[in-house]
């Protein structure tokens, strides 16, 4: 290498010769250029679109650095036109797979609409099981200090409350910058009438159990969660612990109203999407996707709390929810009409982009704009860490935590 350079260095036309040959943006022409990306997170939201009549995924195994052992191919149809990756389940794999595709060089994604398809727990206030709901709001709800409830001052009404506070829904003073990311809202109405398309599917059981969320004070509260599966929109909070229970379920709904600034709708649960929107914000930042081309689709497996009456742990262990299979199944039976409903209208719609009205991005805006949530750029960045060194009141603020035994870790 040293010694080509100094040649090259040599001969006086090489800018000229650099210039003309055929590197850079040109040679993505020649890479699948897929105009849906699906992204799965485990093997049964994967396993729903193949054999489908539709398409077949499976025409090409392609295998890239980076992807999980488990799921070490990213699938595509036979033109390349639409592609499926899948995660890993929970924050870090769904980090590492997306990073691995994102800064592959595999692939031209700059014009790709990321799909993300999974199952999740609901909110009975917002919608039930087997509902298809789409997200303009990501919010990281654990990223935060917590207690276990057998310590909590007694005027606590939750362990849970956010770093740099001091107490249980006060506004966080310390930002990492993955606690909200938001998604196109124009994509997102789009998505949500093609998914409405869907015959959805559900089941007796499943309906026989969410007519029990209608008992003593769910009949004010409950009212979504007893109606048959529908399309909603309403926004995901991403944990990794999977949280259950009356208690945590509000205590994560007041944080997703706190971090969003009252904007967000808590309604289903999973453990990957914040994730997977801030690897996808890195990469927008460096052009190789376009943050305004992600839909977010979550469908509901189980209530992320018990019906009226009904004991915490029995709701989770052993009540026979039967969602998950009607979960699975209107992953595909919503989400084929949007993956289709994007390829009919590529040419007129969808090759440009469909462009938003919302701000896009992330806490930092990072990709430019003014978030409207978050404490603005200036001082999340300040808060998140960036200016540290710089910063004496950051540092003297950290210190003085540390006096009142809260301590960050970094
Ligand atoms: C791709 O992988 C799937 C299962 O992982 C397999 O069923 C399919 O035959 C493979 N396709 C090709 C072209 O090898
Ligand atoms: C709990 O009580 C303490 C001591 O009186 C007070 O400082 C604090 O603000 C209270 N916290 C909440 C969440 O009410
Ligand atoms: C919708 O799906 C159900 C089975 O889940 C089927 O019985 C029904 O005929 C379907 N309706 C339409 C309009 O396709
Ligand atoms: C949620 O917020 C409401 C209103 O601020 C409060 O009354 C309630 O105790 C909070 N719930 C939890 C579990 O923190
Ligand atoms: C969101 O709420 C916090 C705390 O009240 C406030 O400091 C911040 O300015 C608000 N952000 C926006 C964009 O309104
Ligand atoms: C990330 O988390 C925020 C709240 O913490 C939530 O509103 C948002 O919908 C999440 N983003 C995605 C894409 O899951």
């Amino acid at each position: 290498m040293l010694a080509l350079k100094h040649l090259l260095a040599g001969l006086a036309i090489v800018p000229t010769l650099i210039g003309a040959a055929p590197v850079d943006e040109r040679c993505d022409c020649e890479k699948p250029a897929p105009k849906v990306f699906i992204i799965s997170m485990f093997a049964p939201e994967a396993e729903v679109w193949w054999g489908i009549p539709e398409f077949n995924l499976l025409a090409h195994n392609i295998s890239i650095p980076g992807l999980s052992p488990l799921f070490p191919h990213v699938h595509c149809t036979e033109n390349h036109e639409i592609c499926q990756l899948i995660t890993g389940e929970s924050e870090i794999n769904a980090a590492t797979t997306i990073s691995s595709v994102a800064f592959s060089d595999k692939f031209d994604l700059t014009s790709t609409y990321f799909f993300i398809g999974g199952i999740a727990g609901i909110n009975p206030e917002v919608a039930t099981t087997g509902s298809v709901t789409f997200a303009r709001y990501a919010i990281q709800v654990a990223l935060q200090y917590e207690l276990d409830a057998r310590e909590i001052p007694s005027n606590w009404s939750t362990g849970y409350w956010a770093q740099g506070s001091y107490g249980p829904n006060q506004y966080p003073e310390s930002i990492y910058g993955t606690e909200v990311f938001e998604v196109n809202v124009n994509l997102r109405s789009k998505a949500v009438a093609f998914a409405r398309k869907g015959n959805l599917t559900d089941s007796a059981q499943a309906a026989s159990y969410r007519a029990q969320y209608l008992q003593g004070e769910g009949v004010n509260i409950y009212q979504a969660g007893a109606k048959p599966p529908s399309v909603v929109e309403c926004d995901v909070a991403t944990s990794d612990v999977y949280y259950t229970g009356n208690l945590l379920s509000e205590a994560f709904d007041n944080t997703t109203r706190i971090f969003t600034n009252g904007t967000g709708t808590y309604c289903s649960t999973a453990q990957e999407d914040n994730a997977t929107l801030e690897v996808l914000t890195r990469a927008a930042l460096h052009k190789k996707v376009d943050f305004a081309r992600i839909i977010v689709m979550r469908t509901a497996s189980d209530f992320d709390r018990p019906y009226p009456g009904e004991d915490a742990a029995y709701h989770i262990l052993y009540a026979n929810q039967d969602g998950f299979e009607i979960a699975i199944q209107n992953i595909y039976r919503a989400g084929v009409h949007v993956v289709q409903g994007i390829l009919n209208e590529w040419e007129e719609t969808f090759k440009c982009g469909v462009k938003p009205d919302n701000y896009i991005g992330d806490i930092f805006g990072t990709l430019g704009g003014n978030p409207n949530f978050g404490p603005g750029r200036e001082i999340a960045l300040k808060e998140g860490g960036a200016l540290l060194t710089k910063r004496g009141s950051s540092v003297k603020k950290m210190r003085s935590m540390r006096k009142k035994g809260v301590v960050l870790r970094k």
